[in-house]
């Protein structure tokens, strides 16, 4: 375990081990089995390749009319809890004493990327956002707050966990591309992304 600092990113190589990992991957399962992933429809009218699912008060929810936090998956459930042992990694990276509204997950197949962008559809920027990666490695790529700028990578492998606050709360990251196959962890490869944020 060790952590880097990449442009303001705290990069926790390594913070959950392989058992840590495997119960994170069931309480994921539990939360698709309730809250299906999807492929958000982006403001531009095609779907994302990353499939999306929530657990928390909010999910991330995106469609032609652009982005924004909802109450319910659009089957019309409200989105089942944040599991226990997520909370327990925010509790120990976050710095904060408030609990996340919003546990995103993002799951990455063979062929999917996500293009560069801020999280900035919660109302405050004062939380960080706390990410934990899951099976196959991903390269990240990380700039500042200007679009376009210079970007620095780096590849993160299962059980990173990944605290974008203060300076890199509203930098621009994106996801080039994942290893498909680099992972044990599940059974049909892919990568598995958290991202959990304070919303309200
Ligand atoms: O998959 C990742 O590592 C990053 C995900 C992300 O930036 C997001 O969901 O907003
Ligand atoms: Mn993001």
């Amino acid at each position: 375990m060790s952590v880097l600092k990449l442009r303001g990113f705290e990069i926790h190589k390594e913070l959950l081990g392989s058992v840590e990992q495997l119960t994170l991957l069931e309480a994921v399962r539990d939360i698709a089995k309730v809250a299906p992933v999807f492929s958000p429809m982006t403001p531009y009218g095609k779907p994302m390749s990353v499939k999306m699912t929530s657990a928390g008060m909010f999910g991330w929810y995106s469609d032609s009319h652009g982005y924004e936090y909802r109450r319910f998956h659009p089957n019309g459930m409200p989105w089942p809890v944040i599991p226990a042992e997520v909370l327990g990694i925010w509790e120990k990276v976050s710095g904060v004493d408030r609990s996340p509204e919003c546990c995103l997950v993002n799951f990455y197949g063979q062929d999917a990327r996500m293009g560069m962008h801020q999280d900035r559809d919660e109302a405050s920027f004062e939380y960080p956002v706390v990410s934990v990666s899951l099976g196959d490695e991903g390269l990240l790529r990380v700039g500042g707050t200007e679009r376009g700028g210079k970007t620095d990578s780096i590849w993160l492998q299962s059980g990173d966990v990944v605290v974008m606050g203060g300076e890199a709360r509203l930098a621009y990251h994106g996801v080039d591309r994942i290893r498909f196959g680099s992972s044990n962890l599940l059974p049909n490869s892919g990568r598995i992304n958290l991202t959990l944020r304070v919303v309200n």
